[in-house]
């Protein structure tokens, strides 16, 4: 099997320090985090982005403080999430990816998220998606429920997305489907050749189902976003520690983890319309 490329999603939407007092919320701390994971074997960061009260933000000067941080303190890939948190408006979101992240989330259908209401409208989505594509932003397209490929597949259709197409089939989130193996056997099933992929198990089924996913040959993503606990009832110590214990899981399955610059060519960064680096 291919090197598994391994995602370190580090702060997510909702969760605050109060849930878990390890969550890096200021730039300084996800920083320390990306640069622990990237040793850790992490080639990719997913950010999430907070003010100074935790709240979720796509504000540019947050981002951009951020990112420079990140990229000050290790060479791992920053995928800025446009899902960014309930309330901000998405064009707020979308303006992210002018950025010119070397990736970023795609979010490709409007749903019930936990207690909130996650808003991906179908024209602005597409717009986003052709923005992104404009700039070289590699899409990561997130799956919470069986629809959404066909969504992404025809953005696809439309010319939207350069292939290799990148799936994130997100099991677990109250509102998308529940974190079962038959649900992600199903994208299993339906992808089409080539796509390149990795399961997003929110919750108690984080580890196992990340697992069975590395174990079909996809990619992995850990870290606080997904899970606060490394156990049931036990609260993680950190990123790093996921982030380790999922390379480890890796390399028990007798897989390498990816480089950067592996991830690199397997995105097919460097062959999109801008650098991989993406200056800004
Ligand atoms: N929060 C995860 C369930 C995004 O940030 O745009 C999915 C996610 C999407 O990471
Ligand atoms: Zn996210």
């Amino acid at each position: 099997m291919t090197a598994a490329i391994l995602t370190a999603a580090l702060t997510g939407p909702m969760a605050t320090k109060a849930d878990n007092p390890n969550l890096p919320t200021s730039p300084e701390e996800i920083a320390a985090d990306a640069e622990a994971a990237y040793a850790a074997g992490a080639s990719i960061i997913h950010v999430h982005l907070r003010d100074a009260e935790q709240r979720p933000t796509a504000d540019l000067d947050i981002a951009r403080r951020t990112i420079a941080l990140i990229q000050e303190r290790c060479g791992a890939l920053v995928q800025l999430s446009t899902g960014v948190g309930f309330g901000v408006p998405f064009e707020d979101r979308a303006a992210l990816v002018e950025l010119r992240p070397p990736m970023a989330t795609l979010n490709v259908c409007s749903m019930t998220f936990a207690d909130g209401e996650f808003l991906n409208p179908p024209d602005r989505v597409r717009a986003l998606a052709n923005r992104m594509r404009q700039l070289g932003v590699k899409p990561e397209l997130e799956l919470y429920d069986t629809g959404h490929l066909d969504v992404a597949l025809a953005l696809h259709r439309e010319g939207l997305l350069v292939e290799p197409l990148q799936f994130s089939i997100v099991l677990g989130v109250r509102g998308g489907m529940a974190a079962t193996a038959d649900n992600l056997m199903h994208f299993v099933r339906r992808m089409p050749p080539g796509s390149i992929w990795q399961v997003i198990a929110i919750g108690r089924a984080h580890l196992p189902l990340t697992t069975v996913g590395l174990a079909l040959g996809a990619n992995a993503r850990t870290g606080m976003e997904d899970t606060l606990m490394v156990r049931a009832g036990v609260p993680t110590s950190g990123n790093t520690e996921l982030v380790n214990r999922m390379a480890n899981v890796t390399r028990a399955l007798d897989r390498e983890l990816a480089s950067v610059a592996e991830t690199r060519e397997r995105l097919g960064l460097d062959a999109a319309s801008g650098p991989g680096t993406n200056p800004s």
